[in-house]
């Protein structure tokens, strides 16, 4: 087999573009490709404004050494990448339209001896399903001409070059060989142990991560649930329980979003719906966390039809990333039911929604201004720090704590009633 010194990344978004920086850092020749015009626009000129400091910085680097090149359409490389989204369609299945798509866009370029890497989570045989078929109709014979590897990312936005270059990697090869391929390669920058398996196990693998993290979320926002009905604080429950060395409940809150945790556990749910029940329970105790807090301030005063002020629409704290997010929820429930509402973030200037732009403050006393109730939705810092005068232009003194994270005596001390996820409503 030839040395890989070429490769395509196609898709140029959280995960391909970092993963293109980082190899035009270690010595590869990179060509990275995305079917936004905008995208390869703005990074030929140098500029990827939305992306975290540290991608950015090695971007600049990569674009300024001639490692790392851009452009709208494939051309011949020793490796390919794939970085597409799969998105969750209505009725739950995964469109892996943009897979397919990128497949059959890289295939004219694809030369025997290549290797073919796929990141984008996806439903297990994906590789054999689609990436195969779509080779093989080109005249590639997959482990003779051309070795095929799935390699899920595990990247925990906000922090990705560390997570790409320190967490250990799945290598799932359609055979050994590709395997060992894209060991190597992925081995040029990571410092984690880079651990191989077949193709279909590593596609597994990946929908474990998630559902196992989707799946205990669900279980601490159960646990919260008991608690406000026994009148007793889950946050300290949880903190005792964690104690034992074999438990680690997570952090209940105002449910599950972004493009992951909440998405991929139905990758497993569609296909093998008659051993999956837990996880669907799981996503309907997440999916209707925001809901959940909002009947509690209904039982807590909140008059239907009054105006409510949404405090963080990212999907997590300290992100401008609202994909998802519960807040997206909350703000569609409260519509339906009649409710008026403002949204602030910190982050999120843009907050597309439903094909729209929602309107959005950055402002927090504009978004509180003459609203009834505030609904902290997002663990952003920023918010910890809130008290009885940031919420002063309030018309009523209600505030829900969705994440936990205010001070809520001094807030239930200065007459304003806390509705806390995991715990009884706490009021002077
Ligand atoms: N959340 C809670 N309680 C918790 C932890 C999270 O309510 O104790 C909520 C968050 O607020 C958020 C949602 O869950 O709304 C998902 O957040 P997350 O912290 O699980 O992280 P993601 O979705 O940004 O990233 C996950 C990560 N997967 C795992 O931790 C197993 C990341 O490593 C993956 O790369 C990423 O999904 C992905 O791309 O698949």
């Amino acid at each position: 087999m030839e040395p890989i010194r070429t490769i395509a990344v196609i898709g140029l978004g959280y995960v391909g573009l970092p993963t293109a920086a980082l190899l035009a850092g270690s010595g590869y020749d990179v060509l990275g490709i995305d079917i936004d015009e905008r995208v390869v626009s703005a990074l030929k000129e140098g500029r990827c404004e939305n992306a975290e400091p540290e991608v950015k910085a090695l971007v600049e680097q990569g674009l300024a050494s001639g490692r790392l090149k851009v452009s709208q359409t494939p051309a011949v490389s020793d490796a390919f990448i794939v970085c597409v989204p799969t998105p969750v369609r209505a009725d739950n299945s995964a469109d892996l339209s943009l897979v397919d798509a990128a497949t059959r866009s890289i295939a004219p370029f694809v030369r025997p001896g290549n290797l073919v890497i796929l990141e984008s989570t996806s439903p297990i045989g994906t590789i054999d399903n689609v990436v195969v078929p779509i080779l093989r109709q080109a005249g590639l014979e997959p482990g003779e001409d051309v070795d095929i590897c799935y390699c899920p990312e595990r990247v925990f936005p906000g922090n990705s070059i560390n997570e790409m270059v320190e967490n250990s990697r799945v290598v799932g090869g359609s055979t050994e060989r590709a395997t060992e391929r894209a060991a190597a390669l992925y081995g040029k920058f990571c410092r984690g142990q880079v651990l191989g398996t077949s193709a279909a196990s590593a596609e597994f693998v990946k929908l474990m991560e998630n559902t196992f993290r989707d799946v205990n979320i669900a279980l601490a926002n159960v646990f919260a649930r008991v608690a406000e009905k026994a009148g007793i604080d889950v946050m300290d429950t949880i903190r005792v329980a964690n104690g034992h060395p074999r438990v680690n409940v997570l952090h209940p809150g105002a449910g599950v979003g972004g493009h992951c945790i909440a998405v991929d556990p139905w990758f497993l749910i569609r296909d093998f719906p008659d051993v999956t029940e837990l996880l669907s329970v799981a996503r309907e105790v997440n999916d209707s966390q925001p809901t959940h807090l909002l009947e509690r301030a209904e039982a807590a005063g909140l008059a239907k039809g009054s105006r409510v002020a949404i405090l963080g629409v990212a999907y997590r704290g300290n992100i401008n990333d609202s994909r998802g997010s519960p807040s997206e929820r909350l703000a569609d429930v409260l519509g339906m039911r009649g409710y008026k509402w403002t949204a602030h973030d910190p982050y999120v200037s843009r907050w597309e929604m439903h094909g729209g732009n929602m309107p959005i403050y950055s402002d927090l006393s504009a978004a509180l201004n003459g609203t009834d109730a505030a609904f902290v939705m997002t663990d952003h810092d920023a918010y910890r720090s809130l008290g009885p005068d940031d919420f002063s232009g309030m018309n009523s003194r209600l505030i829900v704590d969705g994440r936990r994270l205010l001070a809520e005596q001094p807030l239930a001390d200065a007459g304003f009633t806390v509705v806390r996820v995991g715990a009884p409503t706490l009021q002077q």
